[in-house]
């Protein structure tokens, strides 16, 4: 091919095929430079699908404002195609491949004329390191480019690195007409290949973050015997210099991006406490050489929750956010030709269009801000990125936490008895549905392991993984926890102040590692002692408020008895006797 950065046979023969399938009038090998970036900036600016921000205030920044019906993960239309329907398991949706294969090449089919194909190579992990996974996505939208030059290590390094390799994830991203009737992500694990159609969603089009570093990865996993998770990454440094790496499951817009980069409270902060980002969204871990169970963050960027950042809530998020970031449905004030979204701070712009492009200002009580805007911002942005953000052995993991957003029933914190009790803590997780995908807010659904929309097969297969890792971790397996920061109280108010005074929370899990924290064993795990809670410093928040919070209401509790017995009949004899077993205990100890 003309221009090819590589002779990796495997690519060329592919890009071949879907060259002769999508019609495109121009082809660009994205080679990761500064220049080439540069022209695309430009030429996105001249069609409209970006707009330059305020170079003195927001230097490198731009606005990005989707179509109306295309503004967060679509579910329903998001597809495994395995071979077998079980292998995709009942939580997920399933096409058999040749159809769906048939389906997309006919969307697919002359999609780029009048076009042009750019060819992004990217890894995710730091390239060369033995967690690095390759990756080609193929794609129509200079959007699409920009958002991966920033979320993964784009260019072509990568080729470098492939070499002849066949051993890469294919990627295919069509625009469109983006059109909801026809919008179709699905994945293929038995062929590496992800195919996306009639979107520029970021999680629906950024092939590398969920579809590949989760959903296939997933399937890596299991078959290679690590783990593909949907989780956050802290390394949280104590008075004396140590650091313990704590990696947490919450589900999409519960609050990863907001612990990842958790600034401590005063007295903390006195004492020398720090919290560094690894990860805010997805961890691959692997068992090393010591037997301990390593991390690596396969991203290099955020994609994160634009509205309720704020120099209070998460002030390194929005440091992050000053250069060289992406926005996307977020408000433009004309003004200054800068951003504003709902929370940020109290002064919403006069002069301003929201995120769907008409003048707005906030007088008639509408959002300026899709409640799904996002950021897409340089890792390195970030003032606590972590030392060990580009390590090629990851970072050792002390604790997994799970939590989800609850009003009710599950507690501030609890332990596990241990890691298979873990596993089915992770497996029962609840939490209220959040504006990240389509579909209805608020409601209270299963997500285990904050993997629901993310297992890319048998859910079954999944738990099973799990207790095969825990299996093998034996010893040096993290301790498992559970956090909740949304229990709200009769007014509907948050009753945990939540954020930087999390702290306070990843201090008790990291003295229950060190076996240096008492906790009360309850029906449910180990519940710490309110007096083990730090809570000096905090204003308008007293233990038995703090107690209010800790308790285990076994009511409440039983009342969920029905839901997972529900949940757990879909998978029948894959669900692992041992959960099974879990469960009984529960149950037991509810009576
Ligand atoms: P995804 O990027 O979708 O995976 O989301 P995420 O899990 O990274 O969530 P994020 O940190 O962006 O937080 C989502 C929303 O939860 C934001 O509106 C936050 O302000 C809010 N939030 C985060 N942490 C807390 C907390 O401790 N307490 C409360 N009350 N809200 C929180
Ligand atoms: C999520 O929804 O969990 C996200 C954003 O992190 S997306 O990339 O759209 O999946
Ligand atoms: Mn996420």
């Amino acid at each position: 091919m003309k221009n090819a950065l590589t002779t990796n046979p495997s690519v060329l023969k592919w890009i071949e095929e879907k060259v002769a399938l999508t019609q495109p009038d121009n082809i660009l090998w994205i080679d990761g430079s500064e220049e080439q970036l540069e022209a695309l900036r430009a030429e996105g600016c001249s069609t409209g699908e970006l707009q330059k921000l305020n170079e003195e205030k927001l230097p490198g920044c731009y606005l990005h404002l989707s179509a109306l019906n295309d503004v967060a993960r679509v579910e329903g239309r998001t597809f495994i195609c395995s071979e077998k329907e079980e292998d995709a398991g009942p939580t997920n949706h399933w096409m058999a491949p040749d159809k769906a294969y048939a389906l997309l090449e006919n969307i697919a089919r002359g999609a780029y004329k009048g076009r042009t194909m750019y060819i992004i190579p990217y890894s995710m992990g730091p390239v060369g390191s033995p967690f690095a996974k390759y990756g080609i996505e193929l794609t129509d939208s200079i959007y699409v480019v920009l958002s991966m030059a920033i979320m993964t290590r784009m260019g072509k390094e990568v080729y470098a690195a492939l070499g002849d390799s066949n051993d890469w994830v294919r990627g295919l991203h069509c625009k469109c007409d983006i059109d909801e009737e026809k919008r179709y992500i699905c994945h293929f694990p038995q062929d590496n290949t992800i195919i996306s159609v009639n979107s520029g969603y970021g999680g629906n089009v950024l092939l590398g973050k969920k579809c590949f570093a989760l959903r296939i990865a997933s399937n890596l996993g299991r078959q290679e015997g690590w783990l593909a998770e949907h989780m956050l990454i802290l390394g949280l440094e104590n008075t004396e210099g140590k650091t313990t790496y704590i990696a947490a499951a919450f589900p999409s817009a519960c609050g990863k991006t907001n612990l990842a980069m958790l600034i401590p409270p005063e007295i903390y902060r006195e004492k020398g406490y720090k919290v560094w980002c690894v990860g805010d969204d997805i961890a691959w871990m692997r068992i090393g050489a010591d037997g301990r169970l390593w991390a690596c963050n396969p991203e290099n960027g955020f994609f994160g929750v634009a509205p309720g950042t704020n120099m209070k809530s998460n002030p390194d998020a929005l440091i992050s956010t000053q250069k060289n970031t992406i926005f996307t449905n977020v408000v433009h004030n004309l003004d200054d030709n800068t951003v504003w979204w709902e929370s940020m701070d109290k002064n919403p712009p006069k002069n301003a269009e929201n995120w769907k492009g008409e003048k707005w200002d906030c007088t008639d009580g509408s959002k300026g801000a899709h409640p799904n805007s996002r950021f897409t911002a340089p890792a390195k942005n970030c003032p606590c990125v972590s030392s060990e953000f580009d390590s090629p052995a990851g970072v050792p993991i002390s604790a997994i936490v799970f939590g989800g957003r609850r009003a009710k029933t599950a507690p501030l914190v609890y332990q596990s008895r241990d890691w298979n009790h873990g596993v089915f803590v992770g497996s029962i997780m609840a939490s209220e549905t959040t504006a990240a995908a389509t579909g209805a807010v608020g409601v209270v659904r299963r997500d285990p392991m904050a993997m629901l929309p993310f297992c890319g097969y048998h859910m079954g297969d999944y738990f099973a993984h799990w207790i095969e890792m825990g299996k093998k971790l034996g010893e040096n397996a993290p301790k498992i926890f559970n956090v909740n920061w949304f229990r709200t109280d009769d007014e509907g108010n948050f009753v945990w102040p939540g954020f930087g005074d999390n702290l306070r929370v990843l201090e008790w899990i990291v003295r229950r590692c060190e076996n240096n924290a008492d906790a009360k064993e309850t029906a449910i795990g180990y519940v710490p002692f309110a007096e083990d809670i730090n809570l000096d410093g905090l204003k308008d928040f007293d233990i038995e408020t703090l107690k209010t919070i800790l308790e285990v209401d076994k009511d409440l509790w039983r009342a969920e008895i029905d839901g997972i017995a529900e949940f757990y009949a879909k998978f029948g004899n894959k669900l692992p006797a041992t959960l099974e077993a879990e469960f009984a205990t529960l149950k037991n100890n509810l009576k």
